[in-house]
Parts: structure tokens; sequence; C-alpha cells
């Protein structure tokens, strides 16, 4: 089983993720993780900190000369602005903050929250809800794909929409697609589409509103059997939901098809099974179920859309709101933002995908070292392809008293 947990604050010292699980010998630089969370920096309509915050790490734990131990692994990404600028407002010793924030937000955990806990001030709320944190999730999602490429498995995204612009899909994207995805500025393979986004960004920018979206996210290479049918938690679509729907403002998530399935007939809304005579492997040529059936992956990619409400930080106060410190009618604060961070949760969507899929890899392969989680892999596919019809059942065929159907001699 991976595990992880992260902790931080946004304009705190740093950001810290521990990842449990891992096998050891897995090969791991921190320039493969810093490319990751340099993915997640990208996009049109992203605020000036992604300018100016290159994100930087430490390895502090788990890895040794370049390799996993099989201990659990520790990093650590610096937030570049505590020096400069918080070490005061968000000091960890005794003290008061300078201001207090009491005008919640709507759209924040910032009213909730500071009910909930017991605070007067909402950046005691903010800082650990802020999509900062999902720079540590990007880290673990850069080590659980790392994994992931020892079984042949690819996660990508794109961007399929923003506020109201939305891409014509006639296919998923592959693997070689990827260097074109992230070389446009919003993660949008249609260049026409790109150009028309960028222009809805620009114009919610000028007035100080933010915008939305959705992106798909694809998993190439998983093979049958990941997920499980037998409880509600193990199955592969509802980790997958759950894990999506957790990152921060995404607001709907639909697996293959998903919800424009729902309205065409039974006949015409499942995958066909086929069998491949040259491969001995059976076949699904399309994945309106997104590559899951039952909980179970099917072989077919995986895919499933994420969707994002606009961004509820403005950067023009309009929002109506309430100063909790004299219950008067007030317009919730002015706090520096994104536009839209649609283009970065595609590669945090890509995250939370690879660690769904190594968890259950981990869970069904197994094995302390890469060596042996592959070479499980590679002897269950190899099992597949020999055993294209049976359903297993290794009993021996004299194991125990033959069960006689019709049998009357107990009446
Ligand atoms: C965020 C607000 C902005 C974003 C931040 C998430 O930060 P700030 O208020 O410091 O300008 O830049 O995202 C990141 C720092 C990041 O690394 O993604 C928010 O309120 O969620």
């Amino acid at each position: 089983m991976l595990r992880y947990l992260t902790a931080g604050e946004s304009h705190g010292r740093s950001l810290v993720v521990i990842v449990e699980g891992l096998p050891a010998g897995l090969a791991v630089t921190s320039d493969q993780l810093g490319m990751e969370l340099a993915r997640r920096r990208l996009g049109y309509g992203r605020g000036p900190r992604m300018r100016f915050e290159a994100d930087e790490l430490v390895l502090t734990a788990g890895i040794r000369h370049g390799r996993t131990l099989g201990s659990p692994v520790a990093i650590e990404i610096k937030n570049s602005e505590w020096e400069r600028k918080w070490t005061e407002e968000m000091s960890p010793n005794p003290g008061y903050p300078s201001k207090k924030l009491t005008k919640p937000r709507p759209g924040h955990a910032d009213l909730a929250g500071m009910l909930k806990y017991g605070f007067d001030d909402a950046r005691d709320v903010l800082e650990r809800a802020s999509a900062r944190e999902t720079a540590a999730r990007v880290v673990a999602g850069a080590l659980a794909k790392l994994l992931l490429a020892h079984l042949e498995i690819a996660v990508l995204s794109h961007v399929v929409q923003i506020g109201d612009v939305k891409t014509a899909r006639t296919t998923i994207p592959f693997p070689e697609d990827l260097p074109r995805i992230d070389a446009s500025e919003v993660r949008c393979l249609d260049p026409e589409v790109e150009a028309l986004m960028i222009a809805e960004i620009k114009a919610a920018a000028k007035v100080g509103d933010s915008l939305g979206g959705s992106v798909e996210v694809v998993a190439h290479g998983v093979p049958v059997g990941l997920g499980s049918h037998v409880h509600w938690d193990r199955k592969l679509d509802s980790q997958l939901a759950g894990a999506l729907m957790s990152i921060q403002a995404v607001k709907a998530v639909s697996i293959g098809a998903g919800i424009e399935v729902a309205r065409r007939h039974g006949s015409t809304a499942h995958d066909a099974i086929q069998f491949d005579p040259t491969t001995g492997q059976y076949r699904r040529p399309t994945w309106l179920s997104g590559g899951i059936e039952g909980g179970i992956s099917n072989g077919a990619p995986v895919v499933a859309e994420v969707w994002m409400k606009p961004l509820a930080t403005l950067n023009r106060p309009v929002l109506e709101t309430v100063d909790m410190a004299t219950k008067e009618s007030a317009l919730s604060f002015k706090e520096r933002t994104d536009v839209v961070a649609v283009p970065a949760m595609g590669v945090v969507a890509e995250a939370m995908t690879a660690l769904v899929i190594a968890n259950e890899a981990t869970r069904k392969f197994g094995g302390d070292s890469v060596a042996e989680f592959t070479r499980n892999w590679r002897a269950y596919r190899d099992n597949l392809s020999a055993t294209p019809s049976a359903v297993m059942d290794d009993r021996p065929l004299s194991e125990g008293e033959p069960v006689r159907v019709n049998d009357t001699s107990h009446d």
C-alpha cells in the first residue's frame, strides 16, 4: 500500500510530504521531481507568485544515492517568500498577527473553518486550505509516476474547458502528445481553442474576475485487474473520484463518458469485448466506461474528467460577506491570486490519478524492491495472455468429495 501525508501552510516556511510504501530501488532525482513541479506552475492566468517562486526541493529521507530505500520518503518544498515576507505573520512562536482577516470569502473554507475551529482570523484556515498544498501532492505523484513507469503506465492530462470555451474532443491524448500539451500556455491540444481560451482569461483578468473549467486525465497501460468489485472502498472508480474531488476547488468528476453516457440507450453505452488471437488477449476497443467496470480496471485507458469552479479569491472584492468582528455586511477581502488555475489543476489531477493507480498496483503486485514488484507484474501479465479464457481454479481434481448433483441419498 502506498500512503502519503502532506503538511504545510501556503505562506509558511515550507510544505512537507511523506510517502510510505514505495519499494526499494526506485531511481529518483530531484530534477525529475522538480520538472513535475515546474509543469504545475505553467499556465496562462496564474498569479505573479508563480513567476517569481521556483519550488526549491530538499530530499530529506528515504532516498540514498538516487534510489529509494523502502523506508518513508520525506521531501520538503521551500516557500521562497517566507524569509522576505512571512516570518512574523506566520511565525510558530507565541504572539499575535498584525492584522486579522475577519471578512470570510464566499466559496472558500474561511467561514465554516473559522466557526468549526473557533478562530477569529481567516488566515488560520485559508493558509492550509490554499491550493499551494497541491505542490506537495505533485511531488508524491511524481514518485508514483516513476514507479508506474516500471509497469509501462503513463498518466497525462489536457485542458478541455476554460470558462465558456470548450475544445471539441475526437479522441483521448496519448503520451506522445504530452510535449505539445505542455508547450501550450493553457495545456490545450487545439491551437484555435487555445487562442479563444487565452482571450477569455484576458477578458476576465481585465475586470478582476476568475474562471473555472475542466481537464481530462488519462492513464495508458493500466493492466486488467486493479481495484475490486468486492467493497465500495476498493473500487478503482470510487478511489479515483474521491482523489480527484479532493483537489482544491474541484466540484465534479466523471469517469469515461460519464454524464453523457446516462443519456444513451443501453445498447450503445457499453464497451464491446473482443478477443485478439495473435496476442492472446481480450481487447476493449472503446473506453466509454473509462477503463473501469465494476470497480476493476479492464485494460482500456483509464479516463476521467475533472471540473473546477472559478477561483473564489478575486482581485476585485465584489462577493458579499459579513465582517465577523462587527457583524456588518461587507465585501470579501482582496488577496493576490490567480485568474484561472485549470491548467495547473490538470497536473495535480495526474498526480492524484498516479497515486491511486500506484496504490492499487502495489496492493496487487506487492514486492519490497522494484525488481520484485515488476517481476510479479510481468508474471501476472504473461499468465493473462497464456490463459485467455480460463477462470483459474488450481485445486487438484482429486481433492475432497466430489459434489453430486441431484444426490437424493440423504433424503
Ligand atoms: C492560492 C493563491 C495564490 C496562488 C497559490 C494558491 O497564492 P498567493 O495568495 O500567495 O498569491 O499562487 O498557489 C500557489 C502558491 C501554488 O504553488 O500553486 C490560493 O489561495 O489557493
